[in-house]
């Protein structure tokens, strides 16, 4: 074990000769010590790492995974997962995402670069034990100290790198379904939105969209003159953004394939050749991604589609998924034969059944392919949580080639941690489950923390058909996560907002109404985050340290001024509240409509009508709203509004860029930094403005902690 001192808060245990996952970006010198903090490590085929918990310890992180936001009483593995049903028992998505947080009697993090399979057994085989188990010996692991959860985060995504930052446009609403398949129902979509007047930024084009399932090429019979078309629906307020999957189709003639097979590009099985698996097209070859030159020559092939005017893709299906590979079916065909003449018994049936069931996403198929890296082959199972992450990478590379300094919308369903400095992630297929709005409340503040800012999930659920309630309550939940998509599979009931009756329409388009008019809190805060290495949606305990907030579940912290409780029940009319200080409470129906209600700190059953959306002001702190429109980029904000919720004085920086480039990592944006405070009884407002000369006034409601409210604009402009 070799020891590096990355910095005052950070170490990293060096065991054998690691593959280089470039999930870290910083370097450390080496320092003499033989022991690891916090865990007992013992080697023997398998690495394992052991800390005795505490009672009261908690456990955060994990990203993308089932249960809760304190992950005690779990297993959970990282592998790559393309399983579509999201029961609690399942211990992988389609993430792999090594990063945990210890809070209690110690604080610490820790991650396990490693792009295998690791297998975090939370308290779950003994309640009080952390194990950490690798298949290997050959792997970094980073313990990170610090004072609290926010320091311990701010190292960590200090240590891995600045989350991407999409264009601005994308924190607009958006609609996709499995599939949109011609440009007529595309169109069709947009008219509806238009018709109905719900704001919308972006239709997506799943699978249909191409010829056969070919990557980078257009169905000439659904979609002739595609160009055109994404410059018209442009013309209407649509962005389209079409998907691509890791798997490229086996097919004479076809470019991506040709190339691909002429230059080694595709990963290969044990005798050298293409590996072949199926998915979509049918037979395929897997790009090899992690070889530079392979993944330079995919991101590129993304220009076909940017010459055509697209602004945003979403890669799909690169855990990778595999449908089936020759070897796994006849294996299982041959079984099947064999027991023709057999007189199954129910243990011999169900192992036939299962036979069939495994020939998906198959270990054996993962272990029977390679990868060439550096000149040597390694095998795809010891990589496999990289897959994903590099085909993104791919893309955001071949991006910054095609369209320098501007940003593409771009989102993956597989990743690993690193992968947040390229792309976005969505949560993958859900189902229109109640259980899983709750499990997305749940999944935002653990993604967040192991940086992944832009996210969300299949608002209205992916799988299965969903009822009017549960698209409006989640599309309610949905108004604040950043990325806010509704995406419905096929064979499934529509669920776009006007699927519905009447009513559900109205509210859910006065919820989007609200997303748009609140753009200005969230991209300032998503922004904030992004520079400052903080947190978007943060669990309770971030910033209260009483015993209530270190156990509640299912209310977060959205930015630094808001607290949300969405509801995730069917048939209820509210829901319990955990107020961790005196709030402004602001149930909003409409947002041109302001009343609040300040609520005490303690326990509350709390009212929540259909129509209403909870939004608590935390105390000491403003929220600031603009305005709808039917896009983005529509949005007349030289106006906006400041609710302040005041027991003696706050400050609020409002950040904001020109939403479409990467200038600001060059220190171009503008900030109002608004200060207000009680003095004899009045409240000052101090306003500096460092560079916006796109707000002209800002109208203030300032609410007293004894319910007095003070109204005042300010022109700054
Ligand atoms: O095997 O492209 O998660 O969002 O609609 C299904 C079709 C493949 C899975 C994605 C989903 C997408 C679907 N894809």
């Amino acid at each position: 074990m070799r020891v590096y001192k990355i910095d005052d808060y950070v170490l990293k245990y060096r065991i054998g000769h690691p593959f280089e996952t470039e999930a870290v970006i910083r370097d450390g010198e080496e320092i003499e010590k033989n022991t690891m903090d916090y865990f007992k490590i013992s080697q023997a085929t398998k690495l394992r790492l052991i800390y005795k918990m505490n009672t009261d310890d908690i456990v955060l992180g994990l990203g993308e995974n089932q249960r809760g936001i304190n992950k005690r009483g779990g297993i959970y593995e990282s592998y790559c997962t393309d399983d579509p049903n999201h029961t609690p028992d399942k211990k992988s998505l389609y993430g792999a995402h090594n990063f945990l947080i210890v809070d209690g009697a110690e604080t610490f993090g820790v991650f396990i670069d490693y792009p295998g399979r690791v297998t975090f057994d939370v308290g779950f085989t003994h309640k009080d034990y952390l194990e950490i188990i690798v298949d290997d010996n050959n792997l970094d692991i980073y313990i990170i100290n610090g004072n609290n959860l926010k320091e311990i985060v701010k190292s960590f995504l200090k240590l891995v790198g600045q989350c991407y930052v999409p264009p601005k446009w994308a924190f607009g609403y958006q609609q996709c379904r499995w599939s949109y398949e011609d440009a007529a129902e595309v169109e069709n979509i947009a008219d509806s939105f238009i018709k109905n007047d719900i704001p919308c930024d972006a239709i997506y084009l799943d699978i249909d969209y191409m010829e056969d399932f070919k990557d980078f090429t257009i169905s000439h019979e659904r979609f002739p003159n595609f160009k055109a078309f994404v410059e018209k629906m442009k013309k209407k307020g649509f962005r389209l953004i079409p998907i691509i999957d890791a798997g490229v189709k086996i097919e004479k003639g076809y470019d991506v394939y040709e190339e691909g097979v002429a230059n080694d590009f595709f990963c290969v099985d044990q005798d050298g050749k293409p590996f072949v698996g199926a998915v979509w097209p049918g037979r395929v070859h897997f790009p090899d991604f992690l070889n530079p030159e392979a993944r330079k020559w995919f991101g590129l092939k993304y220009k076909t589609l940017l010459d055509c005017g697209i602004e945003g893709f979403w890669n799909d299906m690169n855990e990778p998924a595999i449908f089936y590979t020759d070897r796994g079916l006849n294996k299982a065909i041959k079984k099947a034969k064999k027991s023709e003449d057999e007189n199954l018994n129910i243990y011999s049936f169900f192992e036939l059944k299962d036979t069939f069931i495994k020939i998906s996403n198959n270990l054996e198929d993962y272990k029977s392919f390679y990868h060439k890296v550096k000149g040597e082959l390694v095998n795809h199972d010891k990589v496999h949580n990289l897959y994903g992450y590099n085909m993104t990478r791919a893309a955001a590379e071949g991006f910054e080639e095609i369209k320098p300094n501007k940003r593409v919308l771009i989102f993956s369903r597989s990743s690993y941690i690193g992968m947040h400095r390229y792309s976005g992630i969505w949560t993958g297929d859900n189902h229109s489950w109640w259980d899983h709005i709750l499990l997305n409340i749940k999944m935002m503040p653990s993604l967040n923390m192991c940086g992944f800012l832009y996210s969300g999930a299949d608002t209205g659920g992916f799988n299965g058909d969903a009822n009017a309630e549960l698209v409006t309550r989640w599309t309610q939940f949905s108004i604040f996560t950043p990325l806010f998509r509704n995406h419905s599979a096929m064979g499934t009931r529509n669920q776009e907002p006007f699927a519905f009756d009447e009513e559900s329409k109205e509210i859910m388009k006065r919820a989007i109404e609200l997303r748009y008019a609140i753009i200005p809190y969230i991209y300032s805060e998503y922004m904030k985050a992004v520079i400052n290495w903080e947190v978007y949606f943060a669990p309770l305990v971030f910033e209260y340290d009483d015993e209530m907030s270190r156990k509640t579940e299912d209310q977060l912290l959205v930015g630094d001024s808001i607290m949300i409780s969405p509801i995730y029940q069917e048939n209820v009319t509210g829901r319990y509240v955990w107020v961790p200080e005196d709030m402004l409470l602001w149930k909003v129906k409409k947002y041109s409509d302001r009343e609040y209600e300040i609520v005490k700190k303690g326990h509350r059953y709390l009212n929540v009508e259909i129509e209403e959306i909870p939004v608590f002001i935390r105390k000491n702190k403003m929220l600031i709203l603009g305005k709808h429109a039917k896009n983005v980029e529509s949005i007349d904000n030289r106006q906006l509004d400041i609710i302040a919720f005041i027991e003696d004085k706050t400050s609020y920086i409002y950040y904001d860029d020109d939403g479409k480039t990467y200038d600001f990592k060059k220190g171009k944006y503008s900030e109002i930094a608004i200060e207000i405070e009680k003095a004899d009884g009045e409240f000052k407002i101090n306003i500096d403005n460092r560079g916006n000369e796109k707000v002209q006034r800002l109208n203030f409601e300032i609410i007293d902690v004894d319910g007095s409210i003070t109204k005042k604009s300010v022109d700054i402009n």
